[in-house]
Order: structure tokens, then C-alpha cells, then sequence
């Protein structure tokens, strides 16, 4: 008799690092449904659910098709019982009703509302909503409560800073950057990353890499380029980090430790004349400028593929890179190194693809990592 078995359709990878995934969702209304459960997760600290729902969107996000029914699910890796049965209840009704009482619940909403002032993070969220704060107005008037720089500067600029930043706006800060770096340095090397490298239309901010080719000049380039926005008068908030690198140390297990380049959070002004097609709400263009978020990391040149290849995004794309390296090669990799354990030596890049290939890895180009 002939068998049986159907010949298997290509395999998905659990891991991100082994998925293309463009910005093109085909599962939408499954994926914007596993995030709220995530985040909700997030908010009440419980970092293992949260992270299987961000896992299950992201194989969702790889996916060319629409998953039409449940059993095209089941050859799929990291799909739960409780995310097959939000797949279900969306599948029979077009929506799911435990997704629905989660953006009906105050607590989410509030502790929502509270993590998009830039600084704020759910930890602090959580204290405010506890001290029985639900407003932007009862924190700002409540006396007790003291905000860092961070935060003030979040609220002051709430309304620019919390609308997305156009492939436009991103052009023209790369214009802005690009001629404070190089008058400084002629021969600095500046990189577009973060989502706009990975072809998003639009970010919560934009990503800079800025380096020297000569080793050592990287950090007082950085410290120029911040002194040369501040006299230009664009730069409204500035927190920098100075480098706590040291090469000698092996990379991080952990994937939310930050890397110890120096580097800077910054809002600038935009000015309506510098964006090509003008800025995009009525009101910022009477006013003629916008605020915008910029992040710039400065590594040594010798570290430049693995910065780029960490601050490319997205962060499950970057989650699942390291899980792959340590789970599958016995390898650490973060923002500065990929180290050998078997071998117990570091391993040298200067572009991504020899990342990718130390890794044993096909290589993935910056827009199919939209994990
Ligand atoms: P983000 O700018 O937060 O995210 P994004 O550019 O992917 O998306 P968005 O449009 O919302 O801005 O971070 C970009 C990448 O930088 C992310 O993969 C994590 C990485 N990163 C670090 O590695 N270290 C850091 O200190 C920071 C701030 C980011
Ligand atoms: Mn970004
Ligand atoms: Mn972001
Ligand atoms: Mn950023």
C-alpha cells in the first residue's frame, strides 16, 4: 500500500535568527492580539508567559500565508494551548473576548498610558498605579512624587515624542547627524539602525551608529557631535552614557543587560524646512518643528559588525541570535563579542554576515528581520 504520511511542508525555525520575516504581517489581527497578552503579562511580572506570546507572534509575523484554520498550526513551533485558543476564539468570532477584557481593564489601560512617557518603564508604572495615581495630571500634581530628568522631559514633550517618526523625518536627522559627525571627523563612519534599517515606515525614535576608523577617537567623537547640536540649539534632552567597556570580559548571558558603549538618548528639533514634504500633523506645521527621539551608540571600530548587528533589531530577532548561539553552538554573542565556549576563544568580525557565518547561520538581511 502506499504510504501514507504527507510530505512534510518546510519546517519553521523556533528561532527568529532562522525565519525571514519582512514588515509585511499577513496575520495581523493573531499577532496584535498575542502582544496585548504579552504586555499584559509584562505588567503583572511574569516574564515566562510574556515571553511565549511574543515568541508565538513572531513565528505568526514569518508566516507568507494567513493562518485560515487551526490545524495549519499544529507543524508550527512555539504555539501554546493558551495561544491556540486565542487562535480559536479569533478564527470563530474575528476576535478574542480574553483580549477584549484585558483593553477594557483600567489597570492595563493605566499602566498603558503610563510606560508611553519616555522614561518611564512598567516598574514605575506600577508604583504610581498603586499609590492610586491614574492620570498624567495626578502624577504632575502630586507632590511626593519626584521625576528624573528622563521623565520630565518625557511629559514636556509627550505629544511629539509619543507620535511615530516618518522614513522623512528619519532621512532628515540622518541628513543633521551626518554633517555634525563629519565636521568633526571627515573620515567617521555614520550608520543608519534600529527599525529604519530594517525598512519600517515609521519608528518610536531613530538609531545611529557613529565610529572612527582610527581605535580609541570613537568616544570624543560622540561628545563633539552632542557639543555641536547643543550650540546649534536642536538639542532639547540629553542623557549620555559614558563606555564601560572592557574587552576582556566574555559576553553577556543575559539579552536585556544594556551594552557599555558610550552612547546617548537624545531629543531634537526638527525644523518643518529640513523634512522633505514638510512635517505631518497641522499643528507641529504651524509651529514649524517637531521634537523627535535620536539614539547614538559609539563602539571602537573592531566591535562595529557586532553593534550593527545588535542595535539592527528587532529585539526578538536579537533575543532568539543569542538563545541560538548559547542553545546550538556553545557560543556568546551580545553587543561586543561572540565568544567559543568548546573553544574557549573570541571570534573576530568586521561585518554581520561573518557574524552569521561563525554562528553557522544563512545569512538574514536587516529588512527580513522583523521578527
Ligand atoms: P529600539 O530603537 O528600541 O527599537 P526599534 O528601532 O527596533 O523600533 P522602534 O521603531 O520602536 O524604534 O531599539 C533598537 C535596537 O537597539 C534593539 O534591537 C535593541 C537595541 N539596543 C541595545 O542593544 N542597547 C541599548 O542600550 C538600546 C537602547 C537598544
Ligand atoms: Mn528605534
Ligand atoms: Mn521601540
Ligand atoms: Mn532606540
Amino acid at each position: 500500500p502506499e504510504a501514507t504520511t504527507p510530505t512534510p511542508v518546510s519546517t519553521v525555525s523556533q528561532y527568529a535568527c532562522q525565519r525571514r520575516t519582512t514588515t509585511q504581517n499577513n496575520n495581523k489581527i493573531f499577532t496584535d492580539a498575542f502582544e496585548v497578552l504579552a504586555e499584559s503579562h509584562e505588567f503583572n511580572d511574569m516574564e515566562g508567559p510574556c515571553l511565549a506570546f511574543r515568541r508565538a507572534a513572531s513565528v505568526l509575523k514569518s508566516l507568507p500565508w494567513t493562518v485560515q484554520n487551526l490545524r495549519v498550526t499544529e507543524d508550527l513551533p512555539c504555539l501554546g494551548e493558551h495561544s491556540m485558543c486565542v487562535i480559536e476564539e479569533i478564527l470563530q468570532h474575528g476576535r478574542s473576548f480574553e483580549v477584549e477584557k484585558i483593553l477594557s481593564d483600567e489597570r492595563y489601560q493605566i499602566l498603558k498610558l503610563f510606560t508611553s512617557v519616555f522614561g518611564v518603564g512598567p516598574k514605575t508604572a506600577e508604583k504610581w498605579y498603586r499609590r492610586g495615581l491614574r492620570s498624567f495630571s495626578d502624577v504632575l500634581a502630586e507632590p511626593s512624587i519626584h521625576l528624573n530628568r528622563m521623565q520630565q522631559s518625557g511629559f514636556l514633550h509627550y505629544g511629539d515624542i509619543s507620535r511615530a517618526v516618518s522614513k522623512a523625518e528619519a532621512q532628515a536627522l540622518g541628513n543633521i547627524i551626518d554633517e555634525a559627525v563629519h565636521a568633526i571627523t571627515p573620515d567617521a563612519i555614520l550608520t543608519l539602525t534600529g527599525g529604519f534599517r530594517r525598512g519600517k515606515d515609521f519608528g518610536h525614535d531613530v538609531d545611529f551608529i557613529v565610529t572612527t576608523p582610527q581605535l580609541g577617537k570613537e568616544e570624543r567623537l560622540l561628545t563633539s557631535v552632542i557639543d555641536r547640536l547643543k550650540h546649534q540649539g536642536i538639542l532639547l534632552y540629553c542623557e549620555y552614557q559614558a563606555s564601560t567597556f572592557d574587552e576582556s570580559k566574555l559576553p553577556s548571558y543575559r539579552f536585556e543587560a544594556m551594552d557599555h558603549f558610550a552612547k546617548c538618548f537624545l531629543i531634537l528639533r526638527l525644523e518643518d524646512s529640513q523634512v522633505e514634504g514638510g512635517l505631518q500633523t497641522a499643528e507641529e506645521d504651524r509651529r514649524g518643528w517637531r521634537a523627535v527621539r535620536v539614539d547614538l551608540v559609539s563602539p571602537p571600530v573592531d566591535r562595529y559588525a557586532f553593534t550593527l548587528l545588535g542595535w539592527s533589531g528587532s529585539r526578538q530577532f536579537e533575543r532568539d541570535l543569542r538563545r541560538f548561539a548559547r542553545m546550538e553552538r556553545r557560543m556568546l554573542l551580545d553587543n561586543h563579542a561572540l565568544y567559543d565556549k568548546t573553544k574557549k576563544e573570541f571570534l573576530a568580525a568586521t561585518t554581520e554576515k561573518d557574524i552569521f557565518a561563525h554562528l553557522g547561520l544563512e545569512y538574514i538581511e536587516p529588512w527580513q528581520r522583523n521578527a
